[in-house]
């Protein structure tokens, strides 16, 4: 952010830098869900404070908009100095002269002043002007025969497009131009022909160990289901939501038995595990999309300890988002690889849009929700909108986590307890530290032992603060996503003593240890996340000219984002050294490269977001944000990139083949924005 001086110090330049806070995550928030910004203040040509009056020294002070709450940052001079912390969403920064460092208030003359880029938001009320262009003429709402429609694919319904569910605040159509506006493909409900009485019930998801040489059959289908009172029409594996739990040794080889029982073309990708690339699952690159009720082998094998997770790879904003989801669990060998803990649980995550007509229907050709993702308004832990658990009083969980949704970054936090970082997507940490939330984008895996050590009810809360794109602020949101029950009766064995020591894993930073000379290096590849819009309805993109912000935790312009389609919006990476986009990027490795690759998230495209950015097929580190390194290492196969933000990711490339990189929110990927590489032997 830039600091404007008065008019009498015309002279004087400053800048404050929102570096990132140290974090294992990829971005650093509170458990109540307030960002954390480290400020480091560059400034140049301030005159001597005596020379503007009876003044020893400069103070900086950081203000919510609404000025009703002030923080002392500190003391400023000339040069670079390290302002510390702040948790405001949105914020401003003043800078006066001052009689001594050890004043409490403001008193003395204002000589700087600056707003953070977080409330430069453009708010869509100030944008929305019945004169503005096109806004008339989008004003007619749509005739029914405007209605694209599929009349060959049996699974469209050709009823017309329902509302999906917005909060009031948030009901844009009442703007002008949207009334009457849905997105232009066809809707599809998946089930829609079919009789919801002969489908069978969905079932929980069942544990399924395997060791080396086993078979699993995998049969995707159509359920039925109950949320919230609604009966639906999804998907599972095996008839279960979330499909099995696969448990399975490092090192073991399995094969999956995979028949496509869907009403769609689909496919089995196997997210993270760095398997032959011919198994990858990714339709159009390592193989052809499973027709229905064809049959697909897969041969899977695991050399890495960790957690990962199953999906199609085709259509994933319709597939993964009705069921099609499962985890594995990658058992390391020894059995001091973790700390003991009492219990362990495996939660995937994840969000549906549920309205009083049943789920929002999908788009037939395109996905909607072509903007910012499709958020869900109900939150699903294993398929079940509640997730309730018995625990002993003192006792220690480890919770394996992915993030199954098809965009919301959660940040989950256990109120009252203690938590502590074990594990990522591929592997344990370099050393455990104590956490107050986990922060997990889509595709994100992260394990977490949690010590329950007072009796009562703790509940599994996800605490963000929800952006309203309409008036251009944030506001405190809170999800329940189940309970903890704590018994008074104590745990035996007591593991406090284990949980309360934290681990330094010195077989993960041995490994890590060749690639450290390679950190500071400069990048052999780089990639700038940005996108483009073609013939949005004007209503739309007339709005699609603000600043944003890093993040995005909620849909904060939800008709907005629910017309637009992939048809119209295209998501992009760009390659600039090459000019290079999406598709067209064919980087070439070799197996045992190890490559410094720098991603920018442009914050100036029509409507930067973050992105969570997955490579297939290898491991990587993220080695720094915004220059400034990472202090606890993991290997990762999927990180979030805000919005403003240039992350250095160092993959080691080991495994042959033509792989995909792609942005992890399935409308993002329904919408282009995908590379490939290629490593040769
Ligand atoms: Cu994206």
């Amino acid at each position: 952010m830039t600091l404007v001086p008065v008019p009498e110090l015309q002279t004087t330049s400053a800048v404050i830098q929102l570096r990132p806070a140290a974090t294992p995550f990829g971005v650093a928030v509170h458990a109540d869900g307030r960002p954390r910004y480290r400020l480091v203040a560059s400034i140049a040509g301030l005159p001597s404070p005596q020379s503007l009056g009876e003044y020893t020294t400069y103070v900086a002070w950081a203000y919510t908009l609404s000025l009703d709450s002030a923080v002392k940052l500190g003391v400023v001079r000339n040069g670079v100095v390290s302002l510390g912390e702040l948790s405001y969403p949105q914020f401003r920064v003043l800078v006066s002269a001052e009689r001594s460092s050890d004043v409490s208030t403001r008193g003395g003359k204002l000589v700087l002043r600056g707003t953070s880029p977080s409330a430069r938001l453009m708010a869509h009320r100030d944008l929305v002007q019945p004169s503005a262009p096109g806004a008339l003429r989008d004003a007619v709402p749509a005739a029914p025969g405007d209605m694209p429609a599929m009349h060959a694919a049996p699974n469209v319904s050709r009823a017309r497009w329902t509302m999906p569910p917005m909060r009031p605040a948030l009901m844009s159509s009442s703007m002008p131009g949207m009334r009457g506006l849905v997105p232009r493909v066809a809707p599809l409900r998946v089930g829609a022909a079919v009789d919801t009485t002969a489908l069978p019930l969905s079932r929980p998801r069942e544990l399924v160990r395997l060791r080396d040489r086993d078979t699993l059959r995998l049969e995707s289908g159509l359920v039925r289901r109950t949320i919230n009172g609604k009966t639906l029409v999804m998907y599972g594996f095996n008839g279960q939501h979330p499909g099995p739990l696969i448990d399975v040794p490092k090192g073991a080889t399995i094969v999956v038995q995979f028949r496509n029982g869907i009403d769609q073309p689909s496919s089995i990708h196997w997210h993270g595990v760095r398997l032959d690339n011919r198994f990858d699952g990714t339709v159009g690159v390592t193989q052809d999309a499973v027709a229905p009720g064809e049959r697909f082998t897969y041969t899977v094998r695991f050399p890495d300890a960790g957690l990962y997770w199953y999906h199609p790879h085709i259509r994933e904003d319709i597939q993964q988002d009705l069921g099609l989801y499962g985890n594995m669990l990658v058992r390391p060998p020894s059995g001091g690889y973790y700390a003991p803990v009492n219990r362990e649980e495996v939660l995937m995550l994840d969000d549906l849009l549920l309205g009083d007509d049943g789920l929002t229907p999908y788009g037939a050709e395109a996905p909607t929700h072509a903007l910012m993702g499709r958020f869900g308004n109900v939150m699903l832990v294993n398929g079940e909108p509640r997730h309730d658990l018995v625990v002993r009083l003192g006792e220690v969980v480890r919770f394996y986590l992915t993030n199954a949704s098809s965009a919301r970054v959660f940040n989950l936090s256990f109120p009252g307890t203690r938590m502590k970082i074990v594990a990522s997507d591929v592997g344990k940490f370099e050393r455990e530290e104590m956490v107050p939330s986990v922060v997990l984008a889509p595709a994100e895996r992260y394990v977490v032992d949690v010590e329950f050590g007072r009796a009562g009810r703790v509940p599994m809360l996800n605490r963000v603060q929800a952006l309203d794109h309409m008036v251009g602020l944030f506001a405190p949101e809170e999800d329940t996503l189940g309970t903890v029950r704590v018994t008074d009766a104590a745990v035996a064995p007591r593991y406090a003593t284990q949980f309360a020591r934290l681990r330094r894993n010195a077989d993960v930073a041995g490994e890590i240890a060749p690639f450290r000379r390679l950190f500071d290096a400069p990048p052999a590849r780089s990639l700038v996340l940005t996108m483009r819009t073609e013939g949005l309805p004007a209503a739309v993109s007339n709005m699609l000219i603000g600043i944003n912000a890093p993040m995005d935790w909620n849909d904060g312009m939800a008709m907005m984002n629910w017309v637009s389609t992939g048809k119209e919006v295209r998501w992009v990476l760009r390659d600039p050294d090459t000019g290079k986009e999406n598709m067209d990027i064919d980087w070439r490795f070799r197996v045992g490269d190890a490559v410094k690759i720098r991603v920018f998230n442009d914050p100036a495209a029509s409507h930067a977001m973050q992105h969570p950015l997955h490579l297939h097929g290898q491991r990587f580190l993220v080695v720094s944000r915004d220059g400034v390194a990472a202090t606890n290492l993991v290997w990762k196969d999927t990180a979030i990139i805000p919005a403003g933000e240039t992350v250095d990711l160092l993959v080691d490339m080991a495994n042959p083949g033509r792989w995909m990189i792609h942005c992890h929110v399935a409308e993002h990927l329904g919408a282009g924005m995908m590379g490939v590489f290629e490593v040769g032997q």
